[in-house]
């Protein structure tokens, strides 16, 4: 009885939240909304490099970062060009690239991108983590972009 309530509970704050977020999103502006809409790679790398660079990592299991980073332009980048990269790939803003957004990352590239598969993002993860704590850092990501 009391856990049917609690997922009651859960549910009605789910949706409210989940209405909250669409009003909010709603009540942007169109040049707000176009802001967001931009965070993209467009404006810092060739829509031919970041192409080729998926196309070369189609495949499951074949996604080796040091070919994806030089193929898509972004190693030859400056630091900030960088760090905004990083930014464009950390979804939620918290200031880290965590596992589930390292998954995600080739659709951060494009659309239609495959997500990376458990090996992969693990194997990420380990060679990008310095400090070990399960997430990548912004400085973490500078290193391994140049490497
Ligand atoms: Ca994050």
């Amino acid at each position: 009885m009391v856990q049917r309530q609690l997922a009651q509970g859960i549910r009605r704050g789910c949706e409210a939240l989940g209405h909250h977020l669409s009003s909010t999103w709603f009540s942007l502006t169109s040049t707000q909304r176009k802001k967001i809409e931009k965070m993209s790679f467009a404006g810092v790398l060739a829509d031919a490099d970041i192409k080729a660079a998926l196309a070369g990592c189609a495949a499951a299991d074949s996604f080796n970062y040091k070919t994806f980073f030089k193929a898509c332009g972004l190693a030859a980048k400056s630091h900030e060009e960088v760090k905004k990269a990083f930014f464009v790939i950390d979804q939620d803003q918290s200031g880290f690239i965590e596992e589930d957004e390292l998954k995600l990352f080739l659709q951060t590239f494009g659309a239609g991108a495959r997500e990376l598969t458990a090996g992969e993002t693990k194997a990420f993860l380990a060679a990008g983590d310095e400090d070990g704590d399960g997430m990548i850092g912004v400085d973490e990501f500078v290193t391994l972009v140049k490497a």
